[in-house]
């Protein structure tokens, strides 16, 4: 998912008539409602297909039309991490820092582990802490970003509870500037100055206090490289620094190089871990009016990278699943050109071990009745190809959508689904929300979370 509710207030946006609410639709082809917010919220474009009213302003006075959408995206600002509810209570920032990769592994020292052996695939099916099972999991983006380690206790006890067995987060944090002492980040990007990876109390440190906690707690964790967005520094980050376009990221020496440097700083950590589920390539990766060749050669020379420095642990792609051919109905997601790749190709890369999908309609010009044919023909295609698949994020702003979709995943072969997002009330207040999470003890989370985890757990293997 692309965050775009916690951008930074500078410009107050002009009120017109026929205002949509925070949430709502405020753009995109064929849409004829309203194009502008109410009080207190902005027109934030995602894509030719969709724009969205959030709360805050926009970073400039224009509504984000397709005119103003070169300006309105350049000019988002990556969110801090107080946006993120970061615990004020700060840590020292380290004094060591390091460009290099460590080569022996420093994984946390763990205590009792709540999994006694690395998860792997079993034909569509995944085997996890010993056991062939379906799954549903959920995302925290945020988790790594905690100061507090209560905090992240409190969420792998939570989910734990509830019977979700998989976690997703974010494995970078790439800035172009070093922000204040309590802010965590662990990748830096900045002009005249070598790419500087955090390995300190503000850095890869609060991965690993992740990770211990996954492992204390049975929780199985995805965790991905780098960003196609913004948010977070992403592959802009490394473009900028490179002086490439975007489209270049893939194909850059200097850029892959570090990518590579990154991985391996990351991968070095945990690489013993049975709390690892799987690393991840990046989160939706995109390239714009590329072959699909692009993406694949970046996919699978990246994956099998991952292989040479850790054989123990699954890989996946990350990818949102656009460019299909099977049960095509020819939409916006189907096409190649949504994501300039073609994921069933990519699937069939040897080094990568499952599949991997995300939905989200609304933001793609189809209704969320549409969702089930999506699952459907990810669950055909990974299937002919013998590979398991998961349905790593999926999002309705109408969150009671989403069970028809739920519903889906349990009568075809995916193996897990994990909703977007995770909510919870910390010791810095709620969690992040972009009008799709879900919150820990709530009703929705009862019937959409809970029950279907539940569901997923008891479905016969
Ligand atoms: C995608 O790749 C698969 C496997 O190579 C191929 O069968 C399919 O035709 C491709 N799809 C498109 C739309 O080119
Ligand atoms: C590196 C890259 O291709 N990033 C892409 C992320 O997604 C957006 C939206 O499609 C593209 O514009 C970027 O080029």
């Amino acid at each position: 998912m692309k965050l775009s509710s916690t951008l930074t207030v500078s410009v107050a946006l002009a009120v017109a008539s026929a205002q949509q609410t925070i949430w709502g639709q405020c753009g995109g082809q064929g849409w004829t409602g309203p194009t502008t917010c109410i009080a207190g919220a902005y027109c934030f474009y995602s894509n030719p297909w969709y724009s969205q009213c959030l709360a805050g302003a926009a970073t400039t006075s224009t509504a984000a039309t397709s005119a103003s959408k070169a300006s309105t995206l350049s000019t988002v600002k990556t969110p801090t991490a107080s946006s993120i509810k970061a615990t004020t209570s700060s840590i020292k920032p380290s004094t060591t820092t390091s460009s290099k990769p460590s080569t022996t592994s420093s994984a946390p020292s763990t205590g009792t582990s709540g999994i006694t052996s690395f998860a792997k695939t079993n034909g569509l099916l995944f085997n996890i802490n010993g056991k062939e099972t379906y799954f549903m999991g959920t995302n925290t983006y945020w988790i790594g970003f905690l100061t507090n380690n209560a905090d992240v206790d409190l969420v792998m006890t939570h989910l734990a509870a509830t019977g979700l067995k998989v976690l997703r987060v974010w494995g970078f944090n790439d800035v172009t500037s070093i922000p204040g002492s309590g802010t965590v980040w662990f990748q830096s990007f900045i002009s005249g100055s070598s790419p500087t990876i955090n390995t300190g109390a503000n850095g890869l440190e609060r991965l690993d206090y992740v990770v211990q906690s996954a492992e204390a707690h049975g929780i199985s964790l995805i965790i991905n490289f780098v960003n196609n967005w913004t948010d977070y520094g992403g592959m802009q980050a490394y473009c900028t620094y490179y002086d490439i376009t975007i489209t270049d990221w893939y194909t850059s020496v200097v850029a892959q190089a570090q990518y590579q440097i990154y991985i391996a700083a990351v991968v070095s950590r945990y690489k013993t871990s049975t709390a690892i589920f799987a690393w991840e390539l990046a989160n939706e990766p995109r390239c714009s009016g590329c072959d699909v060749s692009v993406i694949n050669t970046w996919a699978t020379t990246t994956s099998a990278y991952i292989k040479s420095l850790d054989a123990n642990h699954m890989v996946t792609m990350g990818d949102e699943g656009f460019g299909l051919s099977t049960l095509s109905d020819g939409s916006y997601p189907f096409q190649l050109s949504a994501g300039g790749y073609n994921w069933t190709q990519n699937l069939m890369i040897p080094d990568i071990d499952f599949g991997t999908y995300h939905l989200y309609p609304s933001s793609w010009g189809v209704a969320d009745s549409w969702g089930p044919l999506w699952i459907q023909a990810h669950a055909e295609a990974a299937a002919a190809i013998g590979k398991p698949v998961i349905m790593e994020e999926y999002g309705s702003l109408t969150l009671t959508d989403e069970a028809p979709w739920q519903a889906e995943v349990l009568d075809t072969e995916t193996a897990g689904d994990m909703y977007w997002q995770y909510g919870d009330d910390l010791s810095t207040g709620e969690t992040a929300n972009d009008g799709y999470a879900i919150y820990y003890g709530s009703a929705t989370y009862t019937t959409l979370v809970a029950d279907h985890a539940a569901a997923m757990n008891a479905k016969t293997v």
